[in-house]
């Protein structure tokens, strides 16, 4: 500050007097109760010393007697190459700015006082430490506090010198290593004023970087094991920290072990990582990467994982329509190790019935085997693939399967329970069923009535009602009784009349084509009569061994028909002799969403009387 008000201040005067004046600057130090002589190169009666504060303190030869005793008796005027100012037993209260000036020029003169300093000091020590990290560059910086002049500082390690400087802080720029680590670092103070130096110590304590990472081998490992990765850090300070990563995922150590290593205070850390097995991770890097402070992307250790699994099963196929040729399915598994044994496929319904067991169970391949092209809607259904590659999955089996639904495309199936005869009371209502599968969906239900020696085309009127509607039916494939998705057609008339019986043709259409069938409506007292007769024919006394039981099927059969009969009587509809048989099926309650079973449509078409 003093410094630069001085120049400041020669700048002004050198304006204001021009070339005539010479100003000037000068230091001096001087030591406490020393004599100190501030010199003045003039010697004219206009010299004029100005001191502390700018007081006045001289004119020409004579000091000014307004001064107090006690500074007026330590000035005088010492006249040897100029009027020069002389200051005995110098104390802090004479150091600052003095000022002589004369016609010729004016001159400045800043006394300090020599003082030792009193104190001396490391930057940034942290709880007697001085930190840096290794291997990267770092400032130790040393300072001493007061000191006129400065004192020179000297830096050591382990008491080997490192650097000096005479005045002003003391920088020295070092890149650590390991070795450096804890060691004694000091600085000392000298100054003419002190006996003894004055030193600091400290000790460089340093972050140190992970030596080693090594990552345990990793076994093959099977589905839904819990994996336990480990990795191993050594040599770093802070301990060292892990990040694992698989799949693009990351996870932090499951267990952390961190050893403290002394004497040189240093960390062994083992991550572990622990994660349930999953087929994904099949072929998969696992990585470990280990990371301090000091190397922010660390060292990364990877190991790519080998994951036994059973097999997920997908089956490649198409549907086909009747008229296709190739009829193969093909079993396509995937697991690991890709080695796969076969078994026989199998031919559900779409309800879960079991058709028929398939193919040689020697490959994937599966060809439906020859088949009549008017029966090969029998093949729809569920096709089952079995494999397995000696690996248990996570429900305890080693065998897997895969399935898929495959159509035969083609003409509108009739169930073959379809009864083709029915009965109906005469002035009743009654309603004729007919139960169909249709893959595609059909398109169009007609129903034709034979009267006059001609079928004409039914119209809803306030006597005849149609309706269709998608329900679980009943039909035989392959020989097995099973439950399919497909439809009831349904035509009901209000009030039977004589000449309702008759011949009904129902035709159902979809894109490959048209399928006719055709019912007799008789009156109902005939198929009480019919009745009557089937059992006086088969005779209950028919003889040999197995009379009794006939006897006791007879009776059952008679008490079933009985309940059958009561039941269906409270709903007044066209009944078929079939209709034993389908009660009995009915006990299997099946339900899906957008579909009605067949009961239902029974139920429904009751709720028509
Ligand atoms: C300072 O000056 C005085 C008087 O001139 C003298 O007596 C004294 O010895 C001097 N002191 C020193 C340290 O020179
Ligand atoms: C010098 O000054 C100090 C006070 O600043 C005083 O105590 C001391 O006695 C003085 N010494 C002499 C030799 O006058
Ligand atoms: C050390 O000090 C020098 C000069 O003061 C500076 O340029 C440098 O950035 C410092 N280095 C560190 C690591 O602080
Ligand atoms: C550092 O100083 C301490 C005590 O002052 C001493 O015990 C230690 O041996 C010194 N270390 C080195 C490396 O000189
Ligand atoms: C301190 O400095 C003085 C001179 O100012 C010198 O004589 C002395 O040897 C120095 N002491 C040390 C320990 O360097
Ligand atoms: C992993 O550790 C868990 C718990 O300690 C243990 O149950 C499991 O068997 C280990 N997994 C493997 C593959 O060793
Ligand atoms: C730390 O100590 C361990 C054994 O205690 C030693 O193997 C290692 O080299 C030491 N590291 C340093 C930097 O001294
Ligand atoms: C075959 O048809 C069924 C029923 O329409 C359908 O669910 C299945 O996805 C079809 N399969 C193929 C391979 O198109
Ligand atoms: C295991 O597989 C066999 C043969 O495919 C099968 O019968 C059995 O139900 C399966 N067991 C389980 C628990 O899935
Ligand atoms: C259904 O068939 C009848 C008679 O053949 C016809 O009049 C009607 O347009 C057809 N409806 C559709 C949707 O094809
Ligand atoms: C009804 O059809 C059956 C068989 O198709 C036939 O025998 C019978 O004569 C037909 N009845 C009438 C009234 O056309
Ligand atoms: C020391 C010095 O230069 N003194 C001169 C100051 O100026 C006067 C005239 O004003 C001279 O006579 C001195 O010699």
């Amino acid at each position: 500050m003093e410094v630069i008000y001085l120049t400041q201040a020669c700048v002004l005067l050198l304006a204001i007097t021009g070339a005539i004046t010479i100003g000037r600057s000068e230091e001096i130090n001087a030591k406490s109760g020393s004599n100190a002589t501030l010199s003045c190169p003039w010697i004219e009666d206009t010299v004029k010393w100005y001191g502390i504060y700018g007081h006045q303190y001289s004119s020409g030869k004579s000091i000014l007697s307004s001064l107090p005793p006690s500074l007026q008796d330590r000035l005088d005027i010492w006249e040897n190459d100029g009027y020069n100012l002389r200051i005995t037993n110098v104390s802090g209260y004479d150091e600052g700015q003095y000022k002589c000036s004369s016609s010729n020029g004016t001159k400045y003169i800043t006394m300090f006082l020599i003082v030792p300093p009193t104190s001396v000091l490391f930057d940034n020590v942290v709880q007697q430490y001085i930190k840096g990290n290794e291997d990267q560059l770092m400032n130790i910086t040393c300072k001493s506090v007061g000191g006129n002049p400065l004192p020179s500082l000297q830096l050591s390690k382990n008491d080997k010198l490192l650097a000096t400087t005479d005045n002003g802080p003391l920088v020295y720029t070092m890149q650590p290593s390991r070795i450096d680590d804890k060691s004694n670092l000091s600085c000392t103070a000298n100054h003419s004023e002190l006996s003894i130096p004055l030193s600091i110590e400290s000790v460089l304590y340093l972050n140190l970087k992970t030596e080693t990472v090594t990552m345990e081998t990793i076994h093959t490992l099977y589905e839904f094991d819990v994996l336990n990765a480990s990795c191993f850090a050594t040599g770093g300070r802070p301990p060292t920290s892990f990040e694992w990563s698989l799949l693009g995922i990351y996870y932090n150590s499951s267990y952390l072990d961190v050893e403290n290593i002394s004497p040189n205070d240093t960390f062994n850390v083992k991550s572990v990582l622990s994660l349930e097995v999953h087929r994904s991770f099949d072929k998969r890097k696992l990585t470990c990467r280990a990371f301090d402070i000091i190397a922010n992307d660390g060292i990364a250790k990877s190991q790519t994982i080998e994951v036994y699994y059973a097999p997920s099963i997908n089956i490649k196929y198409q549907n086909l329509t009747t008229e296709d040729n190739i009829r193969q399915l093909i079993c396509q598994p995937q697991g690991n190790p890709i080695i796969y044994k076969f078994y026989q496929w199998e031919h559900h319904s779409a309800r879960g019935e079991k058709i028929r067991s398939l193919g040689s169970g020697s490959n994937e391949i599966l060809n439906l085997p020859e088949l009549d092209r008017t029966k090969r809607y029998q093949d729809t259904g569920i096709y089952k693939c079995f494999a397995e590659n000696g690996i248990v999955g996570k429900e305890g089996n080693k065998t897997q399967s895969g399935s898929v639904f495959f159509v035969n495309e083609g003409l509108p199936q009739l169930s073959i329970y379809n009864p083709s005869e029915l009965f109906c009371k005469l002035g009743g209502e009654g309603s004729l069923v007919v139960k169909f599968t249709s893959w595609p969906p059909p398109l169009n239900i007609t129903w034709l009535k034979y009267e006059g020696n001609r079928n004409f085309n039914l119209q809803t009127s306030e006597r005849y009602t149609m309706t269709e509607t998608a329900a679980v039916i009943i039909d035989s494939f392959h020989d097995k009784k099973i439950h399919l998705d497909g439809y009831v057609a349904m035509l009901h008339i209000n009030e039977v009349i004589l000449e309702d019986y008759t011949n009904y043709t129902v035709q159902i259409q979809n894109e490959f084509g048209i399928k006719l069938f055709t019912f007799f409506l008789t009156d109902i007292s005939k198929a009480q009569d019919q009745r009557m007769n089937n059992y006086e024919n088969k005779g209950l006394f028919y003889g040999g061994p197995a009379v009794i039981l006939t006897v006791f099927f007879i009776a059952a059969v008679a008490i079933a028909l009985f309940i059958v009969w009561k039941k269906r009587s409270d709903c007044n509809y066209c009944r078929s002799s079939q209709d034993t048989y389908d009660i009995s099926d009915n006990d299997i309650n099946y339900k899906r969403q957008g579909s009605i079973t067949e009961d239902v449509a029974e139920v429904q078409y009751c709720k028509y009387m």
